[in-house]
């Protein structure tokens, strides 16, 4: 179906009456206490209304809060391996809805439909993952330095899990916090990203559907302020997790830590990928394209930086240019479109000013840098793939992140200074190096200072059963994606059972 029907039916079917999507608290779909709501509308054709939702305040999140205090006082109960079924199923009713939900987040978000079906897959993957670890959940059993007395460690709930997560990944974020949380046997509230709420609804719709009692997920929507704060001052909230910003993170953090809530910052990143003479620079490239502008650059782990070794610089950025030109811009639903619109207004804002900042600061801007706005693109957020080239690592286009379709190329001398200038950075979260040298390889893995290190291929598309997160500015030390996610979403109790029938004092009474 061409893109243009595709776009104007839905237009049609939901102009005149738009969805409305309630908070869903203790099991029951409901209006915000607040009365009002707001649109979620499509970042690649704003005509296109795709929901109204509820604009939550903070009675909605005591009501939400209070609903899963309340169903924790069972969900903790029901053994882990029953819990981790209900995840099965869902992981199931996802699948066969993938293509469903895909369609529904590329309206929302505008990301192009292979990616939104990849972003569907990877809740998909977490589901399969945290179903199996129903049946694992680990703690060491360990001797006693005692006799007659036996030692371990168990897992247990943590207790409320506050959440709130971001619009780049509106399914598999939600997913990496809420399906390891329910696995461990706690209670959620989650306040979606306000542009992509939809993606939430559908992820907890289908975990209702499978099963998950009421009061053990709830939804609350809005914006952070209003909706997500409230979490943060709560007492019942024994945890918070949180995917954005650096600059939201820091806030976050810093009233969390009053309550002594756990919390888990996943924040920005400037990846860098390094392309060395011998790399294959035809599959560098592929590397590039893809890590830079797949997702409109709208990743924490995109590619923002490429470091090239000088003999290959000038190659390199030609073919990238070239190539980058060639990228086919428009509205995601369509199967032919490589790049989707920005999120949103602002966003596109953010990435003209940084284009602009490029070229006052004298990096040379090899292509792109505005708006597309002709024919159907005129009613989204639409930019030109940009490349700036000859960036000097200081630069602030090399520094900070942007968040958009906009890479910096920087030459370098050789192996070591490209280990510096990817260093030298605020950010830790992702790293890449082209090269077929098995010993610059190795030394990359050791030295790039990061949370994640790909050796030839780009700084995206990190697996979920390994540790997902960063160092420096891109976090505050927890890990999501497999074992990560499971030691944040519990507390360990150490358990003694002393069958020796008297008094054994540790570390005083030691055996002769
Ligand atoms: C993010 O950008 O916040 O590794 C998450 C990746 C994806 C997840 C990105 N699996 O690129």
């Amino acid at each position: 179906m061409a893109t243009d029907t595709l776009t104007r039916s839905t237009i049609e079917g939901d102009a005149s009456r738009p969805n409305v999507y309630r908070n869903f608290i203790d099991g029951e779909w409901v209006e915000s206490a607040s009365g009002e709501t707001f649109e979620n509308r499509n970042p690649a054709d704003t005509r296109d209304v795709v929901g109204i939702f509820q604009k939550s305040v903070k009675a909605d999140v005591d009501a939400a809060v209070d609903a899963a205090k309340r169903a924790f006082v069972k969900w903790r109960l029901v053994p882990a391996p029953r819990r981790a079924e209900i995840i099965y199923l869902a992981a199931e009713m996802l699948a066969e809805r993938k293509e469903e939900f895909a369609r529904d987040m590329t309206r929302e978000m505008g990301k192009v439909l292979k990616e939104t079906r990849g972003d569907v897959q990877e809740a998909v993957d977490t589901a399969y993952y945290m179903a199996g670890e129903g049946r694992r959940l680990f703690g060491p059993t360990t001797p006693s330095e005692l006799p007659n007395k036996f030692a371990m460690a168990v897992r247990t709930p943590v207790g409320v899990c506050g959440m709130i997560t971001p619009w780049n990944f509106p399914m598999a974020i939600p997913s990496w916090k809420l399906l390891p949380a329910l696995v461990c046997g706690n209670t959620c509230v989650i306040k979606p990203a306000q542009d992509t709420p939809l993606s939430t609804y559908n992820l907890v719709r289908v975990l209702t559907d499978a099963g998950v009692p009421k009061g053990v997920v709830n939804i609350v929507s809005g914006f952070g302020p209003q909706a997500g704060a409230p979490m943060l001052e709560h007492p019942d909230v024994r945890a918070i997790s949180f995917t954005g910003s650096s600059t939201v993170g820091r806030t976050i953090g810093t009233a969390a830590a009053k309550s002594f809530k756990h919390c888990s910052l996943e924040l920005g990143g400037k990846n860098p990928m390094i392309v060395l003479n011998d790399a294959n620079l035809e599959l560098a490239l592929e590397g590039a394209l893809w890590g830079a502008f797949g997702t409109t650059g709208q990743r924490c782990t995109a590619t923002s930086r490429i470091i090239v070794e000088k003999g290959v610089y000038h190659h390199f950025v030609d073919r990238l240019v070239e190539r980058a030109r060639k990228l086919r811009v428009g509205n995601g639903l369509d199967e032919t479109t490589d790049m989707g619109p920005a999120v949103n207004e602002r966003q596109l804002k953010t990435d003209l000013d940084y284009i602009e900042i490029g070229r006052s600061e004298g990096a040379r801007l090899m292509c792109g840098g505005h708006r597309l706005d002709k024919g159907d693109l005129h009613h989204g957020y639409f930019l030109e793939p940009t490349v700036f080239s000859d960036v000097d690592p200081k630069m602030r286009i090399a520094q900070e992140e942007i968040f958009g379709p906009v890479v910096s190329v920087i030459p370098c001398e050789n192996f070591e200074d490209a280990i510096v200038i990817a260093n030298n950075i605020e950010y830790g979260l992702s790293s890449a190096i082209y090269t077929r040298d098995v010993n610059k390889a190795f030394a990359a893995m050791r030295d790039l200072y990061a949370g994640i290190t790909y050796i030839n291929a780009p700084t995206i598309g990190a697996e979920v059963h390994l540790p997902f997160g960063g160092v420096k500015a891109t976090g505050n030390g927890h890990r999501e994606g497999g074992i990560g996610a499971i030691d944040f979403y519990s507390e360990w109790k150490s358990v003694y059972v002393d069958y020796s029938d008297r008094l054994q004092r540790a570390q005083i009474d030691r055996p002769e």
